[in-house]
């Protein structure tokens, strides 16, 4: 593959319905789209899944965007380059995974179009269709969350997740609960508690016969995590503390969870969310992929990676009409009646990209030059 540039663009695309967790309410996603254009013309599409505010994450779209245009398109040669060892050439800048990611990935969609693979295939997936769940927002009463909820099951979704913080929590769940018995259900804290104050609170969550209870305590806290995991028969499941294939190892080795989810933007890419996810299936540790309120090209790259081998838990990947009046890909992701996706079947991410759609929504945009060092201290390798 012959690299010739990343264009990197701006987009501002707001929500259908807001979306709050513990750590902030987001109303409007400002996305930054990377294409890596090889000098044939043919491009692959990435996008960063860093948010606006460094909430989730230390990162956010505009640190991105200065580390991929300084740092990392320096970093790629512009010969001889495979998708498979980005994440190893970007090796010596240190954190940054969501920048990484967004590069790494448009690579692997670059790639398997020029092979003429769908990104699945390419990336080792299995599948031919995902199973799918939702995330529903912290709501401002029960009622509101059981509405929504009821509408989320008729269209066939197959799990239900529900945000939840300190003072909204337990409540909640109760009230999921005795409405319904048998649901698959679990709750996302986003890393509200601390094992000192909410151990209780924890305990208390036990008895609700939760799939999971995904990241309760502070992305640091693996030593706690473990500890709170001794103490519950509900599996806990890490997200925002896996950042890199050696988290997920060390986070195995404590048994600081027994579910993980992978997001690519995550841990820098799809090659050490292929990583983690063969290291998971070695220790028959289910994963699922998450979600991080993507456009279509983040989504689709999100299903490639939901047909790989030990994906075994509906993720939270769903239909674009959850999120946007009108999607940036054609056609939108849709979810079966079942709470499925099709993997698509075209070569890359398998969805076409609405060109036009894009160039409105556009907001910023900078062609960067690959493998031309532009700071006075480079990295050596
Ligand atoms: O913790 O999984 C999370 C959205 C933004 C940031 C973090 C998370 C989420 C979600 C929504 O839960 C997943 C989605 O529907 O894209
Ligand atoms: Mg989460």
């Amino acid at each position: 593959m012959h690299l010739d540039r990343l264009e990197l663009r701006e987009l501002n695309l707001p929500l259908k319905f807001p979306f709050e967790t513990s750590f902030g309410r987001t109303t409007n996603r400002r996305v930054l789209i990377v294409e890596a254009i090889d000098q044939s013309g043919e491009v692959g599409y990435g996008e960063c899944v860093a948010m606006e505010g460094p909430f989730f994450s230390a990162e956010t779209i505009d640190t991105a965007w200065m580390i991929i245009s300084k740092h990392i398109a320096p970093l790629l040669a512009s010969q001889g380059l495979a998708a498979d060892n980005v994440f190893q050439t970007l090796s010596p800048i240190r954190g940054n995974q969501m920048a990484k990611g967004a590069v790494e990935s448009a690579i692997w969609d670059l790639e398997s179009k020029l092979l003429g693979l769908t990104l699945g295939k390419h990336l080792g997936g299995v599948r031919t269709e995902i199973a799918c769940g939702v995330s529903v927002g912290i709501q401002s009463s029960p009622d509101e969350l059981l509405e929504i909820i009821a509408r989320e099951l008729d269209s066939g979704y197959q799990r239900i997740k529900i945000k939840i913080k300190p003072e909204h929590d337990l409540k909640l769940v109760q009230a999921v609960r005795s409405r319904y018995k048998d649901i698959v259900l679990s709750v996302d804290a986003n890393a509200a508690y601390s094992l000192d104050r909410d151990g209780p609170l924890m305990k208390e969550l036990d008895n609700y016969n939760l799939l999971m209870i995904e990241q309760p305590l502070a992305p640091g806290d693996l030593v706690d995590h473990a500890k709170l995991q001794q103490q519950l028969r509900t599996p806990l499941c890490l997200d925002e503390s896996i950042a890199s294939v050696a988290d997920a190892r060390h986070a195995l080795e404590l048994g600081a969870c027994r579910i993980i989810n992978i997001k690519l933007g995550r841990v820098g890419g799809f090659s050490p969310a292929r990583e983690i996810q063969a290291l998971a299936l070695r220790q028959q540790i289910p994963v699922w992929c998450g979600g991080m309120l993507e456009t279509g090209i983040g989504r689709a790259h999100n299903i490639a990676m939901s047909s790989l081998p030990g994906f075994t838990l509906p993720g939270d990947v769903s239909a674009s009409q959850r999120y946007w009046n009108e999607d940036i890909i054609e056609p939108e992701v849709e979810v079966s009646s079942r709470g499925t996706i099709q993997v698509p079947t075209g070569a890359g991410f398998g969805y076409r990209v609405r060109d036009d759609r894009v160039e409105k929504l556009t907001v910023r945009s900078e062609t960067v030059r690959v493998g031309s060092l532009t700071t006075s201290t480079s990295a050596v390798h």
